[in-house]
């Protein structure tokens, strides 16, 4: 699906988004996931194109023809397979939907959610300039965003922070470096302390969490690790070595819903406060973040922004939108919302069946 705008963060630039979904049928009623792996592998080892390998290969042959009992039933199989977790996350999502569906209960219940809508913030990809920067900001503070997020790498961050909280000196301001800097860059990132940011997420290496730990002993701003994070262990780690205070939860990112219900059990023993991320899905994903996000521990606002910004027509309906920072969470089985099977048709580029 064409995105609306180029999104350019410090690993690159990209105005289309490739899907890779997965319906599951049983006895009459549907499922349905959303892989968030991307087409290229930048922010994650894995990719579409590994993804549908390792579905085909290793994981459908778990469910398809098989009697499930729970989608718990799956995961438990599933960990014989090691990493792939945006595949396994993928297969996960289309159980838990479907068995919520089966139920008649509503994703967000099934999970344990507890709010009736989320808040939600927005994700800027690295503008040209500074100016261009306050100017896409100011667009999304009006839009009531409850949180700013700018995407930054080396030479592209103070001149644009500089220039946002000038412009705006009250908002909720975070930056997402997506791994970016080193720890040679210490003293630089520290000096973002000035811009009173409510968190500073992945600055570091995306498997170095003691090398995160190293520098939040050199800042005031708190950490938030996203690629480092792959696992409910990984968030112990991170938690007694000191290398974060805020964590972002992707579905897809830590294999799946079991895995991201027990990260919300580790963050909520520990205090820590949860927000959910993004990788920029179309409706499947999107409403998979709705539910989770409906969690009493999601206590930021996520990357869970209006369908509308990134694509002109959606897959499903009804469409996920947000006003004035607040995303109602869809009330009807499942994660609430159904495909329209019309768009996806326009958009489907491929199609396999898998049968018993
Ligand atoms: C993040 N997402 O939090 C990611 C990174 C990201 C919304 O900032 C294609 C698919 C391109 C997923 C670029 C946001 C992507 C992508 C960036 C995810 O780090
Ligand atoms: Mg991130």
């Amino acid at each position: 699906m064409p995105l609306k705008f180029r999104f350019r963060t410090s690993f690159g630039e990209m105005t289309l988004k490739k899907l890779l979904l997965l319906e599951l049928r049983s006895h009459g009623v549907v499922g349905w996931g959303e892989c968030v792996a991307e087409e290229a592998p930048f922010y994650s080892s894995e990719t579409i194109a590994s993804a549908e390998s390792i579905l085909r290969g290793f994981l459908l042959p778990l469910v398809v023809g098989k009697d499930l009992s729970s989608p718990d039933a799956f995961d438990t199989m599933a960990r014989r397979v090691r990493g792939n977790r945006m595949a396994k996350g993928c297969v996960e999502a289309a159980l838990q939907d479907l068995f919520a569906r089966a139920a008649g209960v509503s994703l967000s219940k099934s999970l344990g959610g507890t709010r009736a809508a989320i808040e939600v913030g927005v994700s800027l990809g690295i503008s040209p300039t500074p100016e261009a920067t306050v100017e896409n900001v100011g667009k999304h503070v009006a839009q009531g965003y409850r949180r700013i997020k700018l995407k930054i790498e080396p030479g592209a961050d103070v001149d644009r922070l500089a220039a946002v909280r000038d412009a705006f000196p009250d908002i909720t301001l975070t930056v997402d470096a997506n791994a970016a800097y080193t720890l040679d860059d210490a003293d630089h990132l520290a000096s973002l302390d000035a811009f009173h940011l409510d968190y500073m997420e992945q600055p570091l290496h995306h498997e170095d969490i003691r090398q995160h730990a190293e520098l939040a002993k050199r800042m005031r701003t708190p950490i938030c690790l996203d690629e480092s994070i792959r696992s409910a262990d990984d968030v112990r780690t991170a938690l007694a070595l000191g290398a974060c205070r805020v964590v972002n939860v992707k579905i897809g990112r830590v294999g799946g819903h079991r895995e991201a219900l027990k990260i919300h059990a580790v963050a909520a023993a520990a205090g820590v406060p949860l927000w959910c991320g993004g990788m920029l899905e179309a409706g499947v994903g999107r409403a998979h973040n709705v539910a989770i996000a409906s969690l009493p521990g999601f206590t930021k606002p996520g990357d869970t922004s209006s369908s509308s910004r990134y694509f002109d027509e959606d897959i499903v309906e009804p469409a996920l939108e947000a006003e004035g920072g607040l995303m109602p969470v869809p009330a009807g089985p499942g994660t609430g919302v159904h495909l329209r099977h019309d768009v996806l048709a326009r958009v489907t580029t491929g199609l396999e069946e898998f049968r018993p």
